[in-house]
């Protein structure tokens, strides 16, 4: 690469370590500069981050002058720029995997009872209060007015949210919307994912693709979702949590990415 591109990453986020497997996997340390956006303290919603990705959202890259603004972008640009020639996206895995039904930060922060409601409620709270604060915060900025709307649509969603996660609403329709995020994700774990797995190895074949990126990082924050704290609790923690023996195929998967350096130095934990 010509100019030295910048990633922008944060250590508890899904869609930033799929970039980061792919970094891992396909450049050297030093060819690109990682800065962090703290999620949690809502770092993503300063006027100048949104001028980088009018999402807002991470993973986003810049290099060569130009923005990626989605993982799918970036993934896709590390793997044109690198010299290991690896098998790219399946699109339509990648739709799956980064569609609202399966949607792994859901997976992260729903609660389906009052037990998992009060066994979150710390790191719900403290996501969503982080987030209230700086969007209200970075709101009245002057360079916040050319993006009014962007601002008044999550202040009224997270702030719906984080009343729901400290009690002030009713919680049973989420309990219910809760239930069905889960079961779509237990769904999809024993069956259409394995159409797409490999018996061995990687959907790329002996080294990981750029489908393997999306999956990998979504499987690790599936097993995380479920209680695991480490790579070798994650298997029971499916297990318990689906209520079913994790198939062959899965358990040869995540043996494969869990033993690659690049996995080892983007999950020091599980998240
Ligand atoms: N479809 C997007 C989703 C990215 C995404 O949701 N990233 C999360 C972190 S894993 C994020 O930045 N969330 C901040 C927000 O939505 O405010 C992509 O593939 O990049
Ligand atoms: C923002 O997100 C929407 C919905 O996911 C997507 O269609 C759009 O392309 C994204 N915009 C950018 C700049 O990434």
């Amino acid at each position: 690469m010509s100019t030295k591109p910048i990633l922008y990453v944060f250590g508890a986020s899904v869609w930033s370590a799929a970039a980061e497997l792919a970094a891992a996997e396909l450049f050297s340390e030093g060819d690109i500069e990682y800065k962090t956006v703290n999620l949690m303290e809502g770092e993503n919603f300063a006027p100048s981050f949104i001028k980088k990705n009018p999402n807002a959202t991470l993973p986003t890259l810049e290099a060569e002058g130009q923005f990626y603004t989605s993982t799918l972008e970036v993934t896709s640009y590390f793997v044109k720029k690198a010299s290991t020639k690896v098998k790219s996206a399946n699109p339509e895995l990648i739709e799956i995997l980064h569609a609202d039904n399966l949607d792994p930060n859901t997976a992260l922060l729903l609660f389906r009872d009052d037990d998992e409601h009060k066994a979150k409620s710390e790191l719900g709270t403290g996501f969503l209060g982080g987030r209230q604060a700086a969007l209200e915060k970075y709101s009245v900025h002057p360079e916040a007015e050319p993006h009014k709307s962007f601002y008044d649509e999550r202040i009224a969603a997270n702030g719906a949210f984080l009343k729901l996660y400290q009690g002030k609403s009713s919680k049973d329709e989420f309990f219910a919307k809760s239930h069905s995020h889960f079961n779509n994700i237990a769904t999809f774990f024993k069956g259409p994912l394995l159409s797409y797995l490999p018996e061995s190895g990687f959907i790329g074949g002996k080294i990981p693709g750029e489908d393997d990126y999306h999956l990998g990082a979504w499987l690790t924050r599936i097993a995380a979702s479920v209680g695991a704290k480490n790579k070798d609790d994650a298997i029971p923690a499916f297990e318990k949590g689906f209520g079913e023996r994790v198939p062959a195929k899965i358990v040869s998967y995540w043996k494969a990415w869990t033993e690659r350096p690049s996995w080892i130095k983007v999950y020091p934990e599980l998240h």
